[in-house]
């Protein structure tokens, strides 16, 4: 088995971002040695500092699928002979290239990312320490904005594709993202180098709250949609999937927990 999960709303609480109503769940993970590989549209930083909190070092994706990250003495990276403690897999967009298409954007649309914001701005749309929030602004590979006037969405997306990029929707915010470069793609990838090293199929479980987590609770063989904080669950379309019977980590943990009561 692998679990795959998004963090804010899903394995962290909407507002204070604590984890602590999933401690059950994350214990029998780890007793059970099944990888809990995070999904999320946070940066590298900010997983390094969480997963240190959670206590584990696991591989995980970055900013919404366009990062992969093996630690290098994962059994994922035993054939690779690097020297950084962290294997980084991308075709992504540089941010770079992301901030300049934005840039571009900016002139026809009210939008402004975390590149246009001053830290104290992003504290203040996020909820975030200062110190998370400086590492939120170290993107590589994707811009979290937000819009004025929702009815441009639809232009904006159009305009992205062109360009080989694409708009998803996260909790709070838009994130311009490289197109294809999602949170199932990555999954799929990450699976397979699971599946190769193990020479057996595994069987992915996805958790996660928000439209940029459709494609991959949709493409996992169990996936599970987790309620908004205010108890409505996202419109993903009639898809096979399970739905939490709480919000955030409450929700996270009562499902893992029934998903591996009979395993
Ligand atoms: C952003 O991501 C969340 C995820 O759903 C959002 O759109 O609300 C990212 O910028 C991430 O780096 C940051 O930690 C988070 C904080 O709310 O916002
Ligand atoms: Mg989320
Ligand atoms: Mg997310």
């Amino acid at each position: 088995y692998l679990v795959f999960t998004d963090l804010d709303g899903t394995l962290l609480n909407h507002q204070d971002y604590s984890f602590a109503p999933a401690k059950e769940a994350l214990a029998l993970l780890k007793y059970r040695s099944i990888p809990l590989i995070i999904a999320t549209s946070k940066t590298f930083s900010e997983v390094v500092v969480l997963q240190k909190e959670l206590g584990m070092r696991q591989p995980f994706i970055v900013e919404n699928g366009a990062g992969i990250f093996v630690p290098s003495e994962s059994v994922l990276a035993r054939e690779m002979a690097f020297k950084e403690e962290w294997i980084k897999f991308s075709k992504a967009h540089s941010y770079t290239e992301l901030r300049l298409f934005f840039t571009h954007m900016k002139r026809s649309y009210s939008i402004k990312g975390f590149g246009d914001m001053s830290v104290d701005e992003v504290i203040q749309h996020t909820g975030l320490p200062r110190e998370e929030s400086l590492n939120a602004m170290k993107r590589d590979f994707s811009e979290p904005f937000l819009m004025q006037d929702e009815r441009e969405l639809e232009a904006l997306k159009k305009e992205a594709n062109e360009e080989g990029f694409d708009i998803v929707k996260g909790g709070r915010f838009y994130h311009l993202v490289s197109l294809l470069q999602d949170k199932a793609n990555a999954m799929l990838t990450l699976a397979h180098m699971y599946e190769e090293y193990y020479n057996q199929k595994c069987t992915k479980i996805a958790l996660g709250d928000s439209a940029n987590d459709f494609t991959m609770i949709k493409k996992a063989d169990i996936g599970v949609l987790v309620p908004l904080y205010d108890g409505s669950f996202s419109a993903i379309g009639n898809a096979d999937i399970k739905r939490a019977d709480y919000p955030g980590p409450k929700g996270w943990n009562s499902s893992i927990l029934e998903i591996f009561d009979g395993l």
